[in-house]
């Protein structure tokens, strides 16, 4: 195959982002339709590239001009278009959350297995970053003894007023807990959700700041605060506390400015662009991988692993009180199939 014919579903901030690394920064593949409902923004990306046009993602995932899917759209409406990319045999690289209920997580590994084949990557891109893997790799060569702790910070400047105390877990603290599956090899087994005295600079409807208290199968513990209106930037920190070291990835530095402000490294406001480098790894692994016929990346497990932690999250936020803890809450999770062995 010479090039990966891709097929977009969802015009939006993300899909873009994604288009223009296919497009202008990646080799191996190219996009070759985009489907929104919007039409006239799935033309205004599709067009200058001579892609096809569509406006279900049905059409898009059955057309001959597609290999292979990328999904931007919002969680709650992955799971059918997941679904018809497996059924249809093609690789499927979907933003996260791969679903927003364990029900339709459930319905998306049941469809994998029934293919028997791994089709869908969760677009969880944290796992690319080149700090985390560095991480990854600290804890694994063992010089330091286990994992005990990991403290995380994840502070956005500000989101919009639609923007829910469901999303501060189900669509930002679902980084921390993919990745901290991912770092320590292992299952998250119980949640509970800390709120401390909220930020005035919040919309009135919004639990924020958050912290999640998280244990794993072997007891390390990790916190995760999410303080989505900060301000000043974007900025994702994480400590790894082994029995004889630490191992901490702070903001990422970027060029380093002095002017009246003071001498500073500049900081960034987005993930797009704190984590672009690791978005570039993760679409270009994809587009290699599927044109081998491989699957890379993390599976319909590990997206339907996150949203049972999310879900026992939410659980114990709503019994939080106004200030104070939430009830420590199991995580239930169905046995690992075969196919994600
Ligand atoms: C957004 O959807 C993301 O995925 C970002 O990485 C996260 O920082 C932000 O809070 C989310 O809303």
């Amino acid at each position: 195959m010479a090039e990966l014919r891709i097929g977009l579903i969802g015009a939006g901030g993300m899909g873009r982002a994604h288009v223009e690394r296919i497009e202008n920064e990646l080799a191996g593949g190219r996009i070759s339709a985009v489907a929104d409902l919007n039409v006239d923004a799935a033309r205004t990306v599709a067009e200058p590239l001579g892609a096809r046009v569509f406006t279900s993602g049905r059409e898009l995932i059955e057309s001959d001009d597609v290999d292979a899917v990328l999904i931007a759209t919002f969680g709650k409406v992955h799971k059918p278009d997941v679904i018809r990319c497996i059924e249809a045999g093609k690789y499927v690289l979907c933003e996260k959350p791969l679903a927003t209920t364990i029900a339709d997580c459930e319905a998306i590994l049941a469809a994998e297995q029934k293919m028997g084949k791994k089709l869908v990557t969760v677009g969880f891109m944290r796992r690319f970053d080149a700090g985390y893997q560095q991480m990854k790799q600290v804890l694994k060569a063992g010089e330091h003894g286990y994992a005990t702790l990991v403290h995380n910070r994840h502070r956005n400047p500000s989101v919009p007023e639609n923007y829910t105390s469901r999303n501060a877990i189900d669509d930002t603290a679902i980084h921390e807990i993919d990745t901290m599956r991912w770092l320590l090899d292992e299952e998250i087994t119980s949640v509970r959700v800390d709120r401390p005295r909220l930020t005035s600079n919040r919309y009135e409807h919004l639990v924020d700041p958050i912290v999640l208290v998280m244990y794993t199968e072997s007891g390390v513990r990790i916190d995760d605060e999410v303080n989505v209106n900060i301000d000043f930037g974007y900025s994702i920190e994480c400590e790894l506390v082994m029995e004889k070291g630490t191992a901490r990835l702070g903001d990422q530095e970027q060029i380093f400015i002095r002017d009246r402000a003071g001498n500073r490294n500049a900081i960034c406001s987005s993930h797009i662009d704190r984590f672009h480098a690791a978005f570039n790894r993760e679409v270009g692994q994809w587009i290699n991988a599927v044109k081998a016929d491989r699957h890379t990346g993390s599976t319909a497990w590990d997206g339907y692993a996150a949203t049972v932690v999310v879900e026992a999250a939410l659980e114990s936020a709503s019994k939080a009180a106004e200030t104070g803890g939430g009830p420590l809450v199991d995580v239930q999770m169905i046995d690992k199939p075969e196919l994600y062995k």
